[in-house]
């Protein structure tokens, strides 16, 4: 099966495949023209659309290197009979980890505590409350979208003595935690982290409204997408100190608010969530098997 692909993919599985070409930029442009015998599209953080659908007119698959697949249009790919896969279950933990991270950092302050070190400033820091912060299991944590992610947050959380409340679709309850209302579990918490997809539904699911829901002190951690917030009304907030937070990602990456960088209570970071060599290969291998199994006209293993 011939491959047309982003990059070539970490970790030992991608040798297994024979045909491989690259694309050259992003994507339509990146294709040069019409690509005729290319079967399976395999795409990093590529936006994938009928433009260019139009020059792949043999492709039967799009392999997306990431769980999350709002950057593919699956309706197009479907009417044109092109199959979708991604790549969940294997980053789970490692995406649960990095919101760990930000959680553990932005609220002991561990950002600024390197920076106070590299200042020159440790001399005198018991005269004042230099970088207090709050406990980790005297905090309730809000995790928004209670799926595989969120799930293993959830048991990091009770790993660290938090108090665990939770949205979900699904409404059957879990053990991980108190079920709530969006609204009411935004009032509760005082860290509220983002797992779930980006869709038409979750697009500013935080809006100006619902981040003014949240305690003064709060903390929001999103390794989610950055669009299920209105960057520019959490801008607002963090601005005026009311709250803090910890993020991944960002509306318009790589793009990040100038503002947003200034701040001294936002941790931020380039889109790590999967970022482990371990994890990264594992994905790869997902891909990989996605791709062979189309090949060879068996079912495919991570279907959208
Ligand atoms: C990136 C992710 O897609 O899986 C996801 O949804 O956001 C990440 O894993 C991946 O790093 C490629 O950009």
């Amino acid at each position: 099966m011939k491959v047309l692909a982003s990059r070539r993919l970490p970790g030992p599985a991608w040798d297994e495949l024979r045909d491989v070409a690259y694309l050259d930029g992003p994507l339509p442009e990146g294709l040069g023209g019409e690509r005729r015998g290319v079967e399976a599209l395999a795409v990093v953080g590529e936006r994938v659309e009928a433009g260019s659908l139009d020059l792949l007119p043999d492709l039967r698959l799009v392999a997306n290197y990431g769980a999350g697949y709002d950057l593919i249009d699956v309706e197009e790919c479907r009417r044109r009979g092109v199959a979708v896969t991604n790549t969940p279950g294997v980053l789970d933990a490692a995406v649960a980890d990095l919101t760990f991270a930000l959680i553990l950092a932005v609220r002991r302050r561990v950002v600024e505590a390197d920076g106070f070190v590299r200042a020159g400033r440790w001399a005198h820091h018991w005269a004042e409350p230099y970088l207090v912060g709050g406990d980790i299991g005297a905090a309730t944590l809000g995790i928004v979208g209670l799926g595989n992610i969120g799930s293993a947050v959830a048991r990091r959380a009770r790993a660290f003595d938090m108090r665990v409340l939770y949205t979900r679709r699904r409404s059957e309850e879990s053990e991980l935690g108190e079920q709530r209302p969006l609204d009411d579990l935004l009032g509760e918490a005082d860290v509220v982290t983002l797992h779930v997809p980006l869709t038409p539904e979750t697009t500013h699911l935080l809006d100006r409204r619902r981040l003014a829901l949240l305690p003064d002190g709060a903390c929001l951690i999103n390794t989610a997408r950055g669009q299920v917030v209105d960057e520019d009304a959490l801008l607002d907030e963090l601005a005026s100190g009311r709250l803090r937070a910890g993020l991944d990602v960002f509306a318009h990456e790589p793009h990040v608010p100038e503002r947003l960088r200034a701040l001294p209570n936002a941790v931020l970071a380039p889109h790590i969530g999967s970022a482990t060599k371990e994890t990264r290969s594992a994905m790869t291998r997902l891909v990989v098997d996605n791709i062979l199994a189309a090949a060879a006209g068996r079912p495919l293993v991570t279907p959208v």
